[in-house]
């Protein structure tokens, strides 16, 4: 058996936390542990549709993941959340649903310029021309977390390296 939580991935579009999350899930149901990945794909264009990128439609974006992702760790999965989550009170707000432990803040800590150089769905390219408002790190802020568990220098390793780093700490907080 394992203990279930909730892996809060946050960081600019284009950081990586998609990517680290969907590994992640793959790795641990090899492993046998029941694993879920909420993201854009099943939240944003369901559940999560009416919301735009406004301040406000954020705001409850991230509280709704919040409910949901409380949900599955209390049927027991291990839950990688992988939405922007740019503001820091949203952020508290989540950690506060949770018990001491449940909750794993994952920052994907990369530069704008390199998120933006990568954009992979020409979105910074839109959001500079202004055919996107709103856009995060360009119209719209991303507030660093001040004490996340983990930190990935996303720009820095492989998907394999930020792996193993979730994967140990995972480990030696006795979750898996
Ligand atoms: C940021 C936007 C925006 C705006 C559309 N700002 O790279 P992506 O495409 O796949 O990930 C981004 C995703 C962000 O949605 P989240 O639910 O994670 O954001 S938040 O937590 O802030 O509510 C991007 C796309 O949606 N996208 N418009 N204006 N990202």
């Amino acid at each position: 058996g394992h203990k279930s939580c909730v892996l809060w991935f946050t960081g600019l579009s284009g950081s990586g936390k998609s990517s680290l999350a969907n590994a992640l899930d793959v790795e641990l149901f090899h492993r046998g542990f029941n694993s879920y990945v909420l993201d854009g794909d099943n939240i944003r264009h369901g559940l999560n549709r009416d919301l735009s990128f406004k301040a406000e439609d954020r705001k409850e974006n991230i509280r709704r993941i919040g409910e949901v992702a409380k949900l599955f760790v209390d049927s027991g999965q291990i839950v990688s959340s992988a939405f922007i989550s740019p503001f820091d009170e949203d952020r508290q707000l989540v950690r506060s649903m949770f018990e001491q432990g449940e909750f794993i803040e994952v920052f994907m800590d990369c530069p704008l310029s390199v998120c933006e150089e990568r954009d992979p769905k020409g979105l910074y390219k839109k959001a500079r021309i202004g055919e996107i408002p709103d856009f995060t790190g360009i119209s719209s802020p991303y507030e660093v977390p001040y004490n996340p568990e983990i930190v990935i220098e996303a720009d820095k390793m492989t998907i394999e390296e930020s792996l193993n780093i979730v994967l140990t700490y995972l480990k030696e907080y006795k979750i898996l």
